[in-house]
């Protein structure tokens, strides 16, 4: 594992140019925050990211919950992405046959690999669907691309356990040019194979908020001082920040908290 070596480190190590920026930015905004920005204004979404860019690192956006998406929605994040160098993750979760997942990534009105850094999927229909959002990558003009599989889910019954979360990950170690990373609430060690030491998938954990336990959903959520501690890189907070009473002060708090983490368990 690598959870102990510095992100500084880990960006010069790495081979996916992606990754690599990350943990870059990581380092140079003291920050592992991913703002999940679930707003469902074009208007909201782009004034959160402007008041809390400066604190995150990348923005996880669910573009198909505005309620008026337009042209204007990926201008706007795509220049507050500059503005306040973070990257953009569209929070997709593709789960269908290559094929499909190859127009929905590539095409339709939300042109998704056109903007978003980052996009995740399940690989309930197997490795087909990394092979398709690979070839899509590889082809493209565009050199940061990078995808996250999910391996575990936050919510109360997730049946992506056990044997799931093994082949998510064995199927990551097959596409580690394009697969930077997975979703999981820990580290997973258990299942990662620790004879080839030139591997750094890196983790991202959601359900992550200080002062709620969960929802009436069945979403659970940990801390960021214990998501780091269980091996957490990146931590995903949506409700605990943006609706907060003050979400700037909020994102200085998890951001905060995220780093000393970070810092108490690197060598
Ligand atoms: P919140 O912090 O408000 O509970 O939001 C969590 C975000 O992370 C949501 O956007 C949700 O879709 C996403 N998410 C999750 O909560 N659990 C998972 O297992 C995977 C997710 O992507």
């Amino acid at each position: 594992s690598k959870s102990r070596l510095s992100f500084a480190k880990r960006a010069e190590q790495h081979r996916n140019p992606l990754a690599r920026h990350l943990f870059a930015l990581a380092e140079k905004k003291q920050s592992n925050v991913v703002l999940s920005a679930d707003l469902t204004t074009t208007n909201d979404l782009l004034d959160l990211a402007d008041r809390l860019g400066p604190y995150i690192v990348v923005l996880k956006t669910h573009i198909d919950i505005l309620s008026d998406f337009n042209d204007d929605t990926i201008a706007g994040l795509t220049e507050l992405s500059k503005k306040h160098d973070f990257l953009i993750f569209e929070d997709r979760k593709f789960v269908d046959i290559g094929n499909t997942v190859q127009k929905q990534y590539k095409g339709g009105v939300l042109r998704i690999h056109d903007w978003a850094h980052i996009v995740n999927l399940s690989v309930l229909a197997g490795p087909g669907i990394v092979h398709a959002l690979e070839e899509t990558i590889k082809n493209g003009d565009i050199s940061e691309r990078g995808l996250l599989i999910l391996a575990e889910m936050t919510s109360k019954g997730s049946l992506a356990t056990g044997s799931y979360t093994k082949a998510s990950i064995d199927i990551a170690r097959m596409y580690p040019e394009t697969v930077m990373g997975w979703v999981a609430t820990r580290e997973l060690s258990q299942f990662v194979d620790s004879k080839t030491d030139d591997e750094d998938f890196v983790v991202f954990t959601t359900g992550v908020n200080i002062s709620s336990q969960g929802d009436t959903f069945g979403q659970q959520y940990q801390t960021p001082t214990t998501a780091m501690a269980g091996g957490s890189d990146f931590l995903i907070a949506g409700r605990g920040i943006y609706a907060a009473a003050d979400p700037v002060a909020a994102v200085q708090e998890y951001r905060k908290a995220g780093w000393d983490a970070y810092k108490a368990r690197i060598e």
